[in-house]
């Protein structure tokens, strides 16, 4: 490894800190790890320290604590210079002014016309397209099949699909998609050096500035250029603002339903007694979904909030000035929310709805209803299409990609059967 940001390192970590590991080699263990250190935990990211909560009650509370903002200005590392632009996770915090970095009334006013877009009603006008796409992807994929009838199910359908999505609601051209996931899989791997993260950072900003200027001059009936136009006497975004947005619906939109996708497959795959039940009906693909959401997140990691005074978490306090992550895949494993079999993939599970995958509070993910849309259109469609579907290589040959805060595989080889 090259990243180790071993200048912001602190003097003493402390003996109970969760070392965060950047190639993501032993997920679960990590996760385990992360639940015995306790409700809140002390992490070192690349030689950052922070706490994360790892419990589903206590992060319901702390996502409604005004006294936590995502103003990267609130954390005192960020102030005073130790922890800077050459740290590989910058970019999770440090990412421009939008609804993903603002509190408060400014908040909502960047993310209103965003929620109101992806309301399941309004989704319902694009589920047509969406089934479209599937259709195509799941040809795509007939016809990608090698001599040995083996096909990457990751890079020929779980990760065109949400971009395609993402691309036509927000009005970003085909041409661009396969650039734009080559720019994100470098933008998430920690084996990309990090002036070359900055570098692509900076080309996607080049590409959003234009895109947004071209929607202002040419609005077009995407949520772009929804955005650009201003409230019904309200104040417009500014192009700054819109840019922000946009940046954080294509990186969210495109990266987080690749993992809900592929990993529904898995976890199926790998308990054929549920696939059955599901296949006959006895069980519906929302359970699957929700299931998979609290198993398996997307997300691991949500960085980073600050604290504005001292907050106390029962014996501990996370400072002023301190940062907090949400360990999302420790909180979906919490026994006390799910019970003691937390670490068994169930869809009967009477808990599988009660998840906190799509975090709580102001900055629930406002796209929560589309990839359940895009999971519920994919995961019958390919089944359907592909009732034989199976693994080419055994479960435990499945690697991850050297990505913290993601759930992230290489690839998922599969024969269609
Ligand atoms: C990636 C880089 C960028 O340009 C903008 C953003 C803002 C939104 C972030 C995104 C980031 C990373 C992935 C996130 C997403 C919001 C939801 C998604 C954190 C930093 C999740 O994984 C939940």
């Amino acid at each position: 490894m090259n990243c180790p940001h071993t200048a912001a390192a602190p003097a003493d970590r402390g003996a109970g800190t969760v070392v965060i590991d950047p190639m993501v080699q032993d997920l679960d263990g990590e996760t385990a790890r992360l639940r015995d250190a306790g409700v809140l935990a002390r992490i070192d990211l690349l030689g950052v320290p922070a706490w994360t909560v790892t419990r589903h009650a206590e992060a319901r509370r702390l996502l409604l604590d005004a006294r936590l903002v995502k103003d990267i200005g609130a954390w005192d590392l960020w102030r005073s210079g130790a922890v800077t632009h050459a740290w590989p996770l910058i970019g999770m915090i440090d990412a421009g002014r939008s609804m993903f970095t603002v509190d408060g009334a400014e908040h909502r006013r960047l993310r209103t016309k965003t929620s109101q877009a992806l309301t399941p009603r309004r989704l319902e006008a694009i589920r047509p397209e969406i089934e479209k796409f599937t259709q195509e992807l799941l040809d795509a994929l007939d016809a990608a099949q090698g001599d040995d009838g083996v096909v990457d199910l990751k890079a020929v359908f779980a990760q065109p699909l949400p971009m395609r999505v993402v691309g036509m609601l927000m009005g970003v051209d085909e041409s661009r998609h396969a650039m734009l996931t080559r720019q994100y899989k470098a933008f998430f791997s920690m084996l990309t050096p990090q002036d070359e993260r900055l570098a692509l950072l900076a080309e996607l900003d080049v590409f959003y500035t234009d895109l947004v200027r071209e929607k202002t001059a040419r609005p077009t009936d995407d949520l772009t250029s929804a955005l650009i136009l201003a409230e019904e006497g309200g104040e417009p975004l500014t192009e700054e603002e819109v840019v922000g947005n946009l940046k954080a619906m294509v990186a969210a939109g495109h990266e987080t339903t690749i993992g809900l996708v592929l990993n529904a497959v898995r976890a199926l795959l790998a308990h054929p007694d549920q696939l059955r039940k599901v296949l006959a009906g006895e069980v519906g693909w929302d359970a699957v979904i929700e299931e998979t959401l609290r198993w398996d997140t997307p997300t691991t990691h949500l960085l980073m909030r600050f604290a504005t005074e001292d907050i106390t978490v029962g014996d501990e306090v996370i400072r002023k000035g301190e940062g907090l992550v949400v360990s999302y895949r420790a909180i979906g494993r919490d026994i006390e929310q799910h019970g003691a079999d937390a670490d068994a993939f169930d869809i009967t599970r009477p808990t599988r709805n009660r998840h906190m995958t799509f975090g709580h509070g102001p900055h629930i993910c406002p796209g929560a209803a589309l990839s359940r849309v895009e999971a519920g259109i994919a995961l019958p469609a390919l089944f359907t299409r592909f009732p034989g579907l199976r693994l080419a290589v055994p479960d435990e040959e499945i690697t991850r990609l050297p990505v913290m805060t993601q759930n992230d595989m290489t690839a998922f080889p599969v024969l269609l059967g």
